[in-house]
C-alpha cells in the first residue's frame, strides 16, 4: 500500500500548479515542467471563488499562481521559474552563465509586462502601435540568440529564461503571425523549441488547447 501510494505520489511529480484557467503567468512554468519531463497537478481557480477571498489571504502578495514543491510553497511566477531552473539544471553551468540568464530573464519580463498592460489596459487602442514598436524590443533578442549560435539564449542548453522567451513569442505570434519574419534566429529559436518532442506533446495537448492566453480574452 505504502508502496503503491509513493509510486502515485513519484508518477505525479512533487509539483502542483493552483491558478487560474488561463495560461497567463503559468504558460512557460508549464512548458518548462513538460520538457523537463515532470507531471503536476493543476488546481483551476475560478474567478468567483477567488473573489470569496479565502485563498488570496494565503497568498504572500495576494495574488497567483501559487506553486508548491512538496513542502515549499512558493508565488511569483518568475521565482518559480528559477527554483523550477535550479531543480532541472536550467540555471548554466556556472555563476557567470546564472547571471546571463538573470539578465535575459529580466529582458523578458520587461517584454511580458508591456504585452500584459496591452492585452489588459489598451488592447482597442494600443494593439496597433504596439505591434508596430515590438521590432524595437525583439531585435534585443534576436541579437543575442544570433550571436549565441547554439539556438539558446545562454550556454549549450535550455534555460528557464528559454522557456520564458519561447512562451512570450508563442503570445506574440498569436497577436501578430508575421512578428517574427524580420528575425531568423527568432524564428528558428520558436520551431526547434515547438519540435522538441515533450513540448510538442504538451502544445498539442486539451490541457494546453482549452486554456486562453489571457484573462480577459484578448489575445
Ligand atoms: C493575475 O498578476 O491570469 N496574478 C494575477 N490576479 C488576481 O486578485 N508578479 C506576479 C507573478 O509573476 C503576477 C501575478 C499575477 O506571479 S495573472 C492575480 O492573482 C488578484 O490580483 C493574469 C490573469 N488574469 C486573469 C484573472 C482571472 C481572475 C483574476 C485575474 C477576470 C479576468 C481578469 C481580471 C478578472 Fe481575472
Amino acid at each position: 500500500m505504502v508502496k503503491s501510494l509513493r509510486h502515485l505520489h513519484h508518477k505525479m511529480g512533487p509539483y502542483t500548479i493552483t491558478y487560474f484557467g488561463v495560461r497567463g503567468r503559468c504558460g512557460a512554468v508549464r512548458i518548462m515542467m513538460a520538457d523537463q519531463g515532470q507531471e503536476w497537478k493543476e488546481i483551476l481557480v475560478d474567478f468567483a471563488d477567488w473573489m470569496k477571498g479565502d485563498l488570496k489571504a494565503t497568498c504572500v502578495f495576494g495574488q497567483l499562481p501559487k506553486f508548491e514543491d512538496g513542502g515549499l510553497v512558493l508565488h511569483q511566477s518568475n521565482a518559480i521559474l528559477r527554483h523550477l531552473g535550479r531543480n532541472h539544471d536550467a540555471y548554466g553551468k556556472d555563476g557567470k552563465e546564472a547571471a546571463l540568464i538573470d539578465m535575459m530573464s529580466d529582458g523578458v519580463e520587461d517584454l511580458r509586462l508591456k504585452y500584459g498592460k496591452m492585452i489588459y489596459q489598451e488592447y482597442d487602442t494600443g494593439k496597433d502601435s504596439y505591434i508596430k514598436g515590438l521590432p524595437n524590443h525583439l531585435d534585443k533578442f534576436e541579437a543575442v540568440m544570433a550571436k549565441n549560435k547554439t539556438g539558446f539564449l545562454v550556454g549549450d542548453k535550455p534555460s528557464f529564461a528559454d522557456y520564458s522567451l519561447f512562451e512570450v513569442l508563442l503570445n506574440h505570434l498569436v497577436l501578430c503571425s508575421s512578428c517574427l519574419d524580420t528575425f531568423p534566429s527568432l524564428k528558428s529559436f520558436v520551431e526547434k523549441m515547438s519540435a522538441r518532442p515533450k513540448i510538442n506533446a504538451f502544445l498539442d495537448s486539451d490541457a494546453y488547447k482549452k486554456l486562453p492566453i489571457n484573462g480577459n480574452g484578448k489575445q
